[in-house]
């Protein structure tokens, strides 16, 4: 006599693995048919360019091969060009993006062309420039579509990257730093301040000097010989990478020689430089002699 078996959690996960899988398999059947149904596509289907940042134009030249129900496209009248934007990562997606993003969509759309150089060439036309501080990357899409069908189409995707150049000055975080250090902290060797320059290009490979300077205000009972003698950067130097300034004179700063340095600080970015000035002032202290 047929008796039914009581399921165990074990079988009933079992019977639902199986479903899933019996599922599973049935989409993969349809993916697959609908992409060997595809009635046209590209090939290849994507490449990257690099763009150079403010070059005035840049064309690049693409041989389109176009294969429509199963036969290769010579003639490009029947194919319809388009660009469809899309998002970086976001491929085959339509753009959607901030406010900013869509702006700069629309500022990459005005500059950006497809030209049929002949029935087999494309050219696309990036009427430039581009600067790589605000649009590093983009991507969009060159749909071929069949004129016959709007159905009909596929996708060739564009990656651009926008090269960076060296095309901004390194701007300090002051154009004037007014530093007070008293007599008795400003030893030999003891940090006075620090300047800080930024670089829109990425400010990795800055670097600090000591341009020029002047003691200034000087006591009047000094040896007038030594005041010619006397160089800024006997008093001060810099650490190239940080931008902190230390104390290099050997007997510290003294109020009493002088209550006053002006310094020119360069920031360099291996192609342009900037300078900002820095004022240090002594304060006197009370020293016992
Ligand atoms: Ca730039
Ligand atoms: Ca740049
Ligand atoms: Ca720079």
């Amino acid at each position: 006599m047929f008796r039914f078996k009581k399921l165990s959690k074990l079988d009933i996960m079992f019977i639902f693995f199986a479903f899933y899988l019996i599922l599973l398999n049935s989409s993969i059947i349809h993916m697959i048919e609908v992409s060997f149904g595809k009635p046209a596509y590209f090939v290849p289907s994507a490449t990257t360019y690099q763009l150079p940042e403010n070059a005035p134009s840049f064309t690049e030249m693409y041989i389109p091969q176009v294969i429509l129900n199963n036969t290769f496209v010579i003639d490009s009248s029947l194919i319809k060009y388009e660009i469809r934007f899309i998002n970086v990562t976001l491929k085959n997606k339509a753009f959607i993006g901030t406010k900013k993003e869509v702006e700069q969509m629309e500022f990459i759309r005005e500059r950006l062309s497809l030209k049929l150089v002949s029935k087999l060439i494309m050219a696309i036309v990036f009427d430039s420039p581009f600067d790589a501080e605000k649009i590093k990357e983009f991507c969009f899409n060159v749909s071929a579509v069949d004129i016959k069908n709007a159905k009909i189409f596929d996708n060739f995707t564009v990656r651009v990257l926008v090269g960076n150049i060296n095309d901004n000055l390194p701007v300090f975080d002051h154009i004037l730093y007014n530093i007070s250090i008293s007599e008795k902290s400003a030893i030999m060797n003891s940090p006075v301040c620090q300047v800080h320059a930024t670089d829109a290009d990425g400010d990795n490979e800055i670097k600090y000097s000591i341009v020029d300077g002047l003691v200034a205000d000087i006591a009047e009972n000094k040896d007038s010989k030594k005041i010619t003698d006397i160089r800024i950067k006997d008093f001060f130097n810099i650490d190239e990478n940080t931008g902190i300034i230390y104390v290099a004179w050997e007997f510290g700063l003294d109020y009493e020689f002088s209550k006053i340095y002006h310094l020119t600080i360069k920031a360099f970015d291996k192609q342009n430089a900037m300078s900002t000035r820095v004022h240090i002032h002594v304060i006197d202290e009370n020293e016992e002699i």
